[in-house]
């Protein structure tokens, strides 16, 4: 009986590998490798092609550590590539780790702005940044009444003159956020930011689930094209690990043909927090249609291997019960 048991689960697992295979060629497809980081990250020497890094950054066979658990720290690593991307999502896997249990601090960031390679006060950047920032904070600053637990994922639009106010935890500039425990898990964290067609949407898998959780969407985002992703990091009084392990980005294939935005960053609607929607990690929405057809034939082709794995299974199965009773 044990044998039939592993010859039929060795069936889900041809299809399940299969897929995977084919999400990932579908994702490789649209990949950027100048704006992507990942192992080995060093090229020749120390240097990590297409990436400088600033402060407390320290580089690893298997990480990028931001900062270390250790107070008043500020690190950051920044693309070194222009992004002309119009529509693109990135993803990164990050881990945020460290001794303390209940208090811990301050979190990283992910950038795409039009400075580079500033320390500053804003989770190891500078303040009054011109693009979009991704907030990772795990300390509430905040004293009272709270509307939000920690840590807190939020998305702040800025032309340049807008303060982060670390005090109000920033929610006064926030277009966004969600709560998500992605502290010292024992499994990868990843984030996903989405931009498309004026539209942001930050999602996480942080539950060891393979699956994007959406974290918030926000219409009516104009970023423009030119600018510089980046991550960085800081602690203070509190500290962490703040660990990036990859950065990959992918160009997305839109619909619409507008022609590239070059005026200044801009979040003119803001929507209410909708449910939460699982979503496949690693597919993304925009097939062409070549593509659907391919993916359709392939699953044909694999429905019937599954069919034919199936009736060998079925028949050997008739053959040794036959044996068992005659
Ligand atoms: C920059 O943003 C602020 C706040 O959203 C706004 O009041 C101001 O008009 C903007 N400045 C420019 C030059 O767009
Ligand atoms: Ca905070």
């Amino acid at each position: 009986m044990a044998s039939h048991v592993r010859n039929l689960s060795a069936v889900p697992m041809f299809l399940c590998v299969f897929l995977c295979v084919l999400a990932e060629w579908n994702t490789k497809d649209f990949q950027r490798r100048e704006h992507t980081l990942v192992k080995p990250y060093q090229g020749s020497g120390m240097s990590v092609p297409q990436w400088d890094f600033l402060g407390s950054t320290m580089v690893t066979n298997s990480y990028i550590r931001l900062t270390s658990d250790h107070q008043s720290r500020q690190g950051a690593i920044w693309n070194n590539v222009r992004c002309h991307v119009q529509n693109w999502e990135l993803h990164v896997q990050f881990k945020v780790h460290g001794a303390g249990k209940n208090l811990f601090g301050d979190g990283m960031a992910i950038w795409y702005t039009q400075e580079r390679m500033q320390l500053g006060p804003v989770f190891g950047s500078r303040d009054l940044f011109t693009g979009l920032g991704i907030f990772l904070d795990t300390y509430s600053n905040h004293n009272g009444p709270h509307n939000h637990q920690h840590p807190f994922i939020s998305a702040m639009i800025n032309n340049g003159t807008l303060h982060y106010d670390h005090d109000s935890d920033g929610t006064h500039t926030s277009v966004a956020g969600c709560e998500a425990q992605f502290r010292n898990k024992d499994y990868d964290t990843y984030l996903a930011i989405r931009y498309e067609d004026n539209t942001l949407k930050v999602s996480v898998d942080v539950d060891n689930k393979n699956g994007w959780r959406e974290c918030f969407v926000v219409h009516g985002v104009k970023l423009p094209v030119g600018y510089f992703l980046g991550a960085s990091a800081a602690t203070g009084e509190l500290a962490d690990n703040h660990d990036v392990i990859s950065v990959k980005f992918y160009e997305l294939e839109s619909e619409k043909k507008n022609p590239p935005y070059t005026g200044l960053p801009e979040a003119t609607v803001m929507e209410a927090p909708r449910d939460r929607v699982e979503d496949k990690r690693g597919s993304l929405s925009s097939y062409s249609g070549w593509k659907l057809f391919m993916i359709i034939i392939l699953i044909i082709i694999a429905l019937a291997v599954v069919g034919v794995v199936g009736f060998i299974v079925f028949q050997k199965q008739q053959e040794n019960s036959r044996k068992r009773f005659y």
